[in-house]
């Protein structure tokens, strides 16, 4: 059977990324194709309690797409037995296409023989010389694998051991890694390989939906369906798809594109907004059967609760990585119904944005502190951008800070300013 196609969000992901991979794939599903919804991280306050409100259980985890060892195991190449005779050994190595057999006690793997050390065998007893025994001859392998291995990590040549708690599960060659089919991906709500969890070299993009603009690092080995509008959520579009395809959204769905289009378009106030976005939140909220302002506020309340987090975790708040030239720089937000008590620990939060750009060797890290009431955003930074961040928003920086009323949206108001500044 063919394996699942997974719908991905991006890393570290918000409430698009977590609910249109969700509706997404059931779409899918609904129209006999097998997906499945995996996720890239944890869910966000604001995520959990939508998924929450309207009882859906977050998709799986996926840390990254590289092939694994256990995709890869022969598993049917049977150990030697400790106590198997020398003539057994011969027999394994004519049996199979290896110079190395693993040897197992009660399924317990307990080393190697290499066919070479029987010819050494075959010598002595020419020699007329006491022979050794399977047992004799055992010894520890140069490498062992375990089932969660990378199997990038299997070299070129030769075969090996595949073990897990102590037990031997089978072996493992290049070629069997190389012959595992690859992990088919469609990604939503983002396309720029930064935000795509790790590991897509090894598995096979073959659908885009998104609502961003097009990164340049995204490359197809096969043809590939892609569906990018200029619309406030991804969640926007794959409720249009539903249309499309003339299937009913179920309620909890519905309810979940609902909380992406909220959150994406901030309860329709970013600038990011359209019509249309409009449009397919009012059917949306129908089906779902909520009144939209009392529940996008609830929601909204609930992801702007920032009060339990470190300062680390702030910094880091739906933070992504953008690429202008050959410098990379990171974008965090934190929307919140008053800035005040955020911009009192300003310094505290600048020290943590240092940190987070000097370890990772950025050009410069910021923080939008954005007010959902106010519909303005406090733009904070550490790196030595002062000049590009002056030019770009056409404002004199104060103490690593520019203050932009009526700027709500990164994507559209913060990193094309950026990246033109940074050219
Ligand atoms: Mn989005």
């Amino acid at each position: 059977m063919a394996k699942q196609i997974f719908v991905t969000g991006h890393k570290n992901p918000d409430t698009d990324s977590i609910c249109s991979s969700i509706a997404y794939a059931k779409l899918k599903q609904l129209q006999g194709i097998n997906a499945a919804p995996i996720r890239a991280g944890e869910p966000n306050k604001e995520t959990a309690f939508a998924l929450n409100y309207f009882n859906v259980t977050p998709q799986p985890l996926v840390k990254d797409f590289y092939v694994k060892v256990g995709e890869a195991v022969y598993s049917d190449v049977e150990g030697l037995a400790i106590n198997a005779s020398l003539k057994d050994a011969a027999k394994w190595f004519t049996d199979h296409e290896s110079d190395v057999a693993p040897v197992v006690d009660n399924g317990q793997f307990v080393g190697v023989i290499e066919k070479a050390q029987l010819a050494d065998q075959f010598i002595k007893t020419v020699m007329g010389e006491e022979l050794s025994t399977v047992k004799g001859l055992v010894h520890d392998p140069e490498l062992v694998f375990s089932p969660n291995d990378c199997g990038h990590d299997v070299p070129e040549k030769g075969r090996y051991a595949v073990v897990e708690n102590g037990k031997y599960v089978g072996m493992v060659c290049a070629s069997s890694i190389a012959s595992v089919e690859k992990q088919q991906v469609i990604l939503v709500d983002h396309n720029e390989k930064k935000q795509i969890i790790d590991g897509i070299d090894e598995a096979s993009i073959v659908g885009v939906i998104d609502h961003h603009r097009i990164g340049g690092t995204l490359a197809t080995d096969g043809p590939i369906s892609i569906l990018f509008k200029t619309v406030g959520c991804t969640a926007t579009i794959v409720t249009g798809l539903y249309e499309q395809a003339g299937i009913a959204i179920p309620k909890d769905v519905a309810g979940l594109l609902l909380s992406a289009v909220i959150s994406d378009t901030v309860l329709f106030r970013s600038p990011t907004c359209t019509p249309t976005d409009r449009e397919a939140a009012e059917k949306l909220a129908n089906i779902a059967g909520v009144d939209i302002e009392k529940y996008g506020m609830e929601m909204l309340k609930a992801g702007a609760n920032v009060s339990d987090l470190t300062p680390d975790q702030i910094v880091h708040n739906d933070m992504k990585e953008f690429t202008g030239g050959d410098a990379t720089f990171t974008v965090a937000q934190v929307q919140v119904m008053d800035t005040t008590d955020l911009l009192n620990q300003k310094q505290v939060l600048l020290n943590a944005l240092e940190k987070l750009r000097a370890e990772n060797g950025y050009v410069a890290s910021f923080l939008m502190i954005t007010s959902i009431i106010d519909e303005s955003t406090n733009l904070i930074f550490a790196g030595n951008m002062d000049e590009a961040v002056s030019s770009a928003f056409g404002k004199d920086v104060l103490d690593k800070e520019v203050y932009l009323p009526k700027v709500m949206s990164r994507k559209k108001q913060v990193i094309p300013p950026i990246l033109s500044a940074m050219k």
